[in-house]
């Protein structure tokens, strides 16, 4: 693995951030981004982000659903970093101007009430290590053009993270089950998707489990405290400023995000 290549991507990425542009697949400019080089970039991204003034808030998982496999053309799972900065209140605007080609998807969230760290962590494990469940929309936003990247381009583009907004009202994992936990997409009011939690790998544990896992490799674990969005239950959707986009569960509530 070079240090020029983790270098070269990282900045680029952030210029493509911070310009608000999109680009072509940095697998094509650099033959050397493979994966374990693309969590490396993503790793450095995540450091210059801190550098900045950005704080950790928990992580992600991308291409968790079947949905999501098939509109991006990956079969592969993936995990992220999310920060503060990336976080929106409820009922705040998301601010379209600060983005490049933003696309909503709901998410089910944990908010982990002990440390998880791999290997070996089960469904089971995983899910008793979590404080509360809360419905949840992200915001993606590729810094490639047209979404359109292989598994390296986007680990290395922190799986196209944005902005996110999770619902205050978290629920006991113990009472639910997830699997059957039904989510209703909506765009301006009209049914646009709709799907279970059973979408995420069987069930959003699972992703959990699988998120733990992977971290274990690189030496990282979750830590109580933090966030787990567990990946799109549905294709994302695109936005139209004045429009709102909103998830309603059977059981976790609703979010609502308005688009400015
Ligand atoms: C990659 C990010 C995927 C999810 O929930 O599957 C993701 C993308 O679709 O651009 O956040
Ligand atoms: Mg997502």
């Amino acid at each position: 693995m070079s240090d020029a290549i983790v270098d070269a991507v990282a900045t680029e990425l952030l210029a493509r951030e911070t310009e608000r542009r999109d680009g072509g697949r940095l697998t094509e400019q650099h033959a050397g981004l493979d994966l374990d080089t693309a969590y490396v970039v993503q790793r450095e991204l995540i450091a210059r982000k801190l550098a900045a003034g950005e704080r950790v808030v928990g992580v992600k998982l991308g291409l968790t659903s079947r949905a999501k496999q098939q509109r991006m053309g990956i079969d592969s799972p993936l995990t992220a970093v999310i920060t503060d900065a990336m976080a929106v209140d409820v009922g705040t605007p998301l601010e379209t101007s600060e983005l490049i080609h933003p696309r909503v998807e709901p998410e089910i969230v944990f908010v982990m009430g002990q440390r998880l760290a791999g290997p070996g962590v089960t469904a089971a494990s995983a899910m008793a290590a979590v404080h509360s469940v809360h419905a949840g929309l992200e915001v993606i936003d590729s810094r490639y053009a047209d979404f359109s990247f292989a598994l390296p381009d986007v680990v290395a583009d922190n799986a196209s993270s944005a902005r996110f907004v999770v619902s205050p009202d978290g629920f006991d994992p113990a009472g639910l089950d997830l699997a059957l936990e039904a989510a209703v997409l909506r765009v301006d009011g009209e049914v646009v998707d709709t799907a279970t939690g059973a979408a995420v790998q069987g069930h959003p544990a699972q992703a959990l489990a699988l998120a733990a896992n992977a971290l274990a490799e690189r030496g990282e674990a979750i830590e109580a405290g933090m966030l787990v969005l567990t990946g799109g239950l549905t294709d994302a959707v695109f936005v139209t400023p004045g429009g709102e986009v909103s998830v309603e569960f059977t059981t976790l509530g609703s979010v609502t995000l308005p688009i400015a």
